[in-house]
C-alpha cells in the first residue's frame, strides 16, 4: 500500500436480512432498523484495498469503533470485526464488517461512517444511517422480557383493545397501534429529537437515552402538548370544533402523521385513552414492552389527602363542590424495564401516564412509577407514586348537605380502583390486574349507618343506546322496628372525567319496610346516571347509594371468511342494526394496518330497525394476527360506534 488510490464503491447494509434477525422487520424507516446488544453485518466493497486501519464511527453520541481483524463481536461495548475478505485478484475486494452495539447503547438514529487510514491518505465514507432500538430479546438489555409470547404481544403486536365505560358496563374498543405503518418509526424518533431535554442539552440527552426510565419520562411529556411541542392537545369540553372528537380516532398513525404534517403543531384532540394508546405505539416502536391499562373509578386527588369528597343534596343530586374528582375510568400505560435507580425489587411493569393531569417536576408528565412501589405505598420511590397510589386507592367521602348543613357522611373504601384491566396477551379478552396494584380491601358494606337502613343500586342489564335502562333499588331494614322511608332517585348526565351536569330524570316516593325486610320497589325502566337517597321519615337520617354507568353503543360487527392468506384478495362484511327510533346517518370507515392500504369510507343512512351490510375488499400485506376495525360516526344522535375483527393472516404454504 504505497500511495495507491482506493475507493469505496458499493455499500450494502444487507438491510432486509438483518432486520429479520433483529426482529425489526415490518418497521418502516428511511434507515436500517436494528436492536442494540446484537451484531449486524454490512458489506463494504473496496477497490485495491489493503488499509492499515479502518474506523467505523457512529453518531448520535459519537462513538469510534476500530475495525479489528480478529476476534468476536462484543456485546458489552461497540465493536467492529472484519468478518471475511473475498479473494478476487482482479476485481474489487469485498470486506464484510460485523458491527455490534452494547445492550446499553443509546437509542436513536446513527450515521455510520467508515474512515480508512493509509500512510498518506485518510478518507471518510458515509455508509448510511441506522436506527437503533431497545432489545427485549437481549438478556443484558434493561428491557429484557423472558417470554416470546409476551414480546410478541407487548412489542410486535399492533392490535389494541381499550377498556372504557364502567365496571358494571365495560366497553372494549379496538385501537390500531400502527407502529408498522409507513413513516411512523421515524416520527417516533422525531419525538425524542423535539423534546425539551434534547433541545436544551443534546449531548446529555443522547447519553441518557441509553436508559428506558429516562426515555419513558421524556415520551410521557411529549405525547401531550402541554409545555412542549408534543403530539396531542387534550380537550374535555364536549365541544371539539376545530379538531377531531377524541372518540373518533381509531389508531395512532392518523395522529402521529397529522402531527408531523403540521410541522409538529399539536393535534386536536385527545382524551386519556388517546394519550395512552399513542404512548403505547411510541414505546413499542422504540422496543420497550408496553401495555395499555384502564383503571375504573380513577381518583384525581388534587390536594394530596388521598380522600375524594363528593357532595349530594338531600334529593340525590350530585353537586359540583369539590376540585377532586373520580373519573369513571382512566387510561395509562405500563412499560417493562429494570429500575436500578430504586434498588432491588422494583424491576418489571412501570406506570407511565401521558394525559396532562398534574405536573411532575415542572412538566405535565407522570412516571415511570414501579407497580410494585404503588402496591407497597412506597411514596418516595421515583416518580409520582403518591399520585398514582391515590388514583387506585383513595377513599371516597360522600356528604349529603342541605342548606349548607351536613346531613350525613359516609366513607367508601372500595369504589376507587374497583377494577384495573388490560388486554390479555394473545387474545381479545380482558385481564384483571387489580391485585398487582393493591391487596383486596376487606371492608363491609359502605353505606351502613346507624338508622340500620342499607341501600344499593343494581343494574339489571348493561344499558344500551336506544334501550331503556333497568335497575333495582335494594333497601334493607336491619332494625327491629318497621320504617317509613322516602326514596329519591336522581339521574344526571356526565362526562367520564367530571362532575355531572343537570338532572334529566328524578323520582320521589314513599316506601314502607318491615323489620329484617329487604325490598326492591318496582323495577325502574329509564335512563342513566343514578343516585338514590333513602330518607328515614322519623329520624330524618339519609343514606345514599350511587351508581355511575355508561350506555353501551349498539354493536358494529365484522365477519369474514375463515382462512386469509397474504397477498390474496378477501371480502369482509360490516353489519350494523339501527336500534334507534329514528333513521340515522353518518360516515362508516373501515381500516386495518397490514390489511388495507387506504381506509374504506362510505356515507350511509339506515332506517329504524333496519340492518345494514356493507362488503369491504382488502388484500393482506403482512402475515400474523391483524385487526380489521370499523367506526361509524353518526351525526344524529351524535354517537361513535366501533367494531373489530381479528384476522390471522397466513403466510403462503
Ligand atoms: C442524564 O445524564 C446526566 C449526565 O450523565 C446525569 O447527571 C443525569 O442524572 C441523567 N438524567 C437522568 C434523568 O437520567
Ligand atoms: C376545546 O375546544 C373548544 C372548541 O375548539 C374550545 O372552545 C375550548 O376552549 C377547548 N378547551 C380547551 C380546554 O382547550
Ligand atoms: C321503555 O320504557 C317505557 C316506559 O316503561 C316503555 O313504554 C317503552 O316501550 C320502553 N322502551 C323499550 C325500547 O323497551
Ligand atoms: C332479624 O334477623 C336477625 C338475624 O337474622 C334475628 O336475630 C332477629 O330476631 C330478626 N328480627 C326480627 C324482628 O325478626
Ligand atoms: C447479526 C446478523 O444477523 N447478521 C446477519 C446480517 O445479514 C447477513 C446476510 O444475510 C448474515 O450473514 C448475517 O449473519
Amino acid at each position: 500500500w504505497e500511495g495507491r488510490e482506493f475507493k469505496v464503491r458499493t455499500i450494502d447494509l444487507q438491510q432486509v436480512q438483518n432486520q429479520t434477525h433483529h426482529k425489526t422487520d415490518g418497521l418502516s424507516s428511511s434507515t436500517v432498523v436494528l436492536r442494540r446488544g446484537q451484531a449486524f453485518t454490512n458489506s463494504i466493497f473496496v477497490l485495491y484495498s489493503d488499509t492499515h486501519s479502518s474506523l467505523l464511527s457512529a453518531g448520535p453520541v459519537s462513538v469510534e469503533v476500530p475495525v479489528s481483524r480478529l476476534g468476536q463481536p462484543s456485546l458489552t461495548q461497540w465493536s467492529a470485526v472484519l468478518e471475511r475478505r473475498l479473494p478476487n485478484p482482479t476485481g474489487p475486494r469485498a470486506l464484510s464488517v460485523s458491527l455490534s452495539s452494547p445492550a446499553s447503547a443509546s437509542i436513536g438514529v446513527y450515521t455510520l461512517q467508515l474512515r480508512v487510514e493509509a500512510r498518506l491518505n485518510v478518507k471518510t465514507h458515509s455508509l448510511g444511517q441506522i436506527t437503533l432500538l431497545c432489545n427485549p430479546w437481549c438478556q443484558t438489555d434493561s428491557v429484557f422480557l423472558q417470554s416470546e409470547d409476551l414480546r410478541t404481544e407487548y412489542v410486535r403486536s399492533d392490535i389494541g383493545l381499550l377498556f372504557k365505560g364502567s365496571p358494571g358496563n365495560m366497553v372494549s374498543r379496538p385501537w390500531s397501534f400502527d407502529q408498522f405503518e409507513k413513516g411512523i418509526l421515524d416520527i417516533c424518533m422525531k419525538l425524542l429529537q423535539l423534546s425539551p431535554q434534547h433541545q436544551a442539552d443534546m449531548r446529555t440527552d443522547l447519553q441518557n437515552r441509553s436508559n428506558p426510565v429516562y426515555i419513558g419520562r421524556v415520551i410521557s411529556a411529549m405525547v401531550n402538548s402541554n409545555d412542549d411541542k408534543g403530539v396531542l392537545m387534550g380537550n374535555w369540553s364536549g365541544d371539539y370544533s376545530g379538531g377531531i372528537n377524541p372518540s373518533q380516532w381509531s389508531g395512532s398513525a392518523d395522529i402521529l402523521k397529522k402531527w408531523a404534517e403540521a410541522q409538529f403543531r399539536p393535534v386536536k384532540y385527545g382524551q386519556c385513552w388517546v394519550f395512552a394508546a399513542v404512548m403505547c405505539t411510541v414505546m413499542r416502536a422504540l422496543g420497550i414492552p408496553t401495555r395499555v391499562i384502564t383503571n375504573f373509578n380513577s381518583a384525581h386527588d388534587t390536594d394530596g389527602n388521598m380522600v375524594i369528597e363528593e357532595y349530594y343534596n338531600e334529593m340525590g343530586k350530585k353537586l359540583s363542590m369539590s376540585k377532586d374528582s373520580i373519573w369513571n375510568f382512566h387510561v395509562w400505560v405500563e412499560s417493562w424495564m429494570k429500575r436500578p435507580d430504586l434498588g432491588q425489587g422494583y424491576d418489571g411493569w412501570q406506570v407511565l401516564d401521558a394525559t396532562p393531569q398534574e405536573k411532575s417536576a415542572g412538566m405535565f408528565r407522570c412516571g415511570p412509577a414501579a407497580v410494585k412501589a404503588i402496591y407497597q405505598k412506597k411514596v418516595e420511590a421515583q416518580y409520582d407514586v403518591p399520585f398514582i397510589f391515590a388514583e387506585v386507592n383513595a377513599d371516597v367521602r360522600t356528604i349529603i348537605i342541605k342548606d349548607k348543613k351536613v346531613l350525613s357522611t359516609s366513607i367508601d373504601k372500595k369504589r376507587v380502583g374497583a377494577l384495573i384491566s388490560t388486554k390479555r396477551p394473545g387474545s381479545m379478552l380482558m385481564q384483571d390486574i387489580t391485585s398487582e396494584y393493591k391487596t383486596e380491601k376487606a371492608f363491609g358494606f359502605p353505606f351502613l349507618i346507624n338508622t340500620g337502613i342499607e341501600v344499593s343500586l343494581q343494574l339489571l342489564k348493561a344499558p344500551v343506546v336506544g334501550e331503556n335502562i333497568s335497575f333495582n333499588v335494594i333497601i334493607t331494614n336491619n332494625m327491629a322496628a318497621p320504617k317509613l322511608l322516602k326514596k329519591h332517585v336522581n339521574a344526571q348526565n356526565k362526562e367520564y372525567n367530571r362532575n355531572p351536569t343537570g338532572t334529566f330524570w328524578e323520582a320521589h316516593d314513599d316506601v314502607k319496610i318491615a323489620p329484617n325486610e329487604s325490598k326492591s320497589p318496582a323495577v325502574e325502566d329509564y335512563m342513566v346516571n343514578l343516585a338514590v337517597v333513602i330518607e328515614d321519615v322519623e329520624s330524618q337520617e339519609r343514606v345514599l347509594a350511587s351508581e355511575e354507568f355508561n350506555i353501551r353503543s349498539p354493536a358494529l360487527s365484522i365477519q369474514n371468511e375463515f382462512s386469509v392468506v397474504i397477498n390474496t384478495p378477501q371480502v369482509a362484511t360490516v353489519t350494523f342494526t339501527n336500534l334507534f327510533n329514528v333513521a340515522v346517518s353518518g360516515e362508516l370507515t373501515v381500516s386495518g394496518s397490514g390489511l388495507l392500504e387506504e381506509k374504506a369510507q362510505m356515507t350511509i343512512t339506515i332506517q329504524p330497525r333496519e340492518t345494514m351490510k356493507r362488503p369491504v375488499n382488502f388484500t393482506p400485506k403482512m402475515a400474523g394476527a391483524k385487526m380489521l376495525s370499523a367506526s361509524l360516526v353518526l351525526t344524529n344522535p351524535p354517537t361513535v360506534l366501533h367494531g373489530f375483527k381479528t384476522i390471522n393472516v397466513q403466510a403462503p404454504a
